[in-house]
């Protein structure tokens, strides 16, 4: 398998700790979707990362459905309930919803900062943006209560997908205070980022 993605997408960074929770091996092909040399058009016609190529040459796209795919091809750390257990499989499914959607929302607003001319941003629409960040980790912070992992004692895909969302926005977002203002937030995010597969992922600007 090949992955085709980058050093600093957090949606990436999902699909890499996937693979390495579930010890499985794929090439990576570093892609710059915003340079006009990108390929990624040539797998996925939306052009964006990450796409995984596999062997007979048909892409997955988006994180979501590579991430699901992924689960499937071995039982090694089981990151998804089974199909049988509906409910808690679709409540991991929102967690991921919710994580991605809080990114979604953060990086509509960094595009809007860094690809528009200041005269040409919109206060209004940043601020709705920014109202679904903050919205979407009050709930997070919420959901997580006390417990060791988002789903309760099990480490999930809803882990790894809020722990790749909270290390984008401190590497994106520095002022954004959420460790301050969600302690449990931060002490997930930590035990996280102790694990090889967080700590071989971490975002970095080449
Ligand atoms: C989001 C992928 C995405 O926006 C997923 O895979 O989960 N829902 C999708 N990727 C960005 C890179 S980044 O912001 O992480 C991308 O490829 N953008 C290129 C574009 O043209 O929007």
């Amino acid at each position: 398998m090949k992955l085709i993605g980058s050093n600093t997408s957090p949606y990436v960074r999902k699909v890499r700790v996937v693979m390495a929770e579930k010890k499985l091996d794929y090439a990576f092909e570093l892609d710059n979707v915003w340079s006009a040399e990108t390929q990624v058009h040539q797998s996925n016609p939306l052009g964006k990362v990450p796409c995984l190529v596999m062997e007979d040459g048909n892409a997955l796209y988006d994180s979501r459905v590579i991430a699901e795919y992924l689960d499937t091809l071995t039982p090694v750390c089981k990151l998804l309930p089974a199909n049988g257990n509906g409910r808690d499989r679709a409540d991991v499914k929102v967690w991921e919803a919710l994580a991605d959607g809080v990114l979604d929302a953060a990086v509509l607003v960094r595009l809007e900062k860094t690809l528009r001319p200041p005269e040409q941003q919109s206060p209004q629409w940043i601020e709705r943006q920014m109202g679904k960040v903050h919205a979407g980790l009050a709930v997070m912070s919420d959901k997580l209560g006390e417990q060791p992992f988002c789903m309760g004692k099990a480490y999930t895909l809803a882990d790894v997908a809020v722990g790749c969302a909270l290390g984008w926005l401190s590497f994106r977002f520095p002022g954004i205070a959420w460790r301050d203002d969600y302690p449990n937030l931060a002490k997930l995010f930590d035990k996280l980022s102790e694990r090889p597969s967080f700590r071989d992922t971490a975002p970095f600007e080449a």
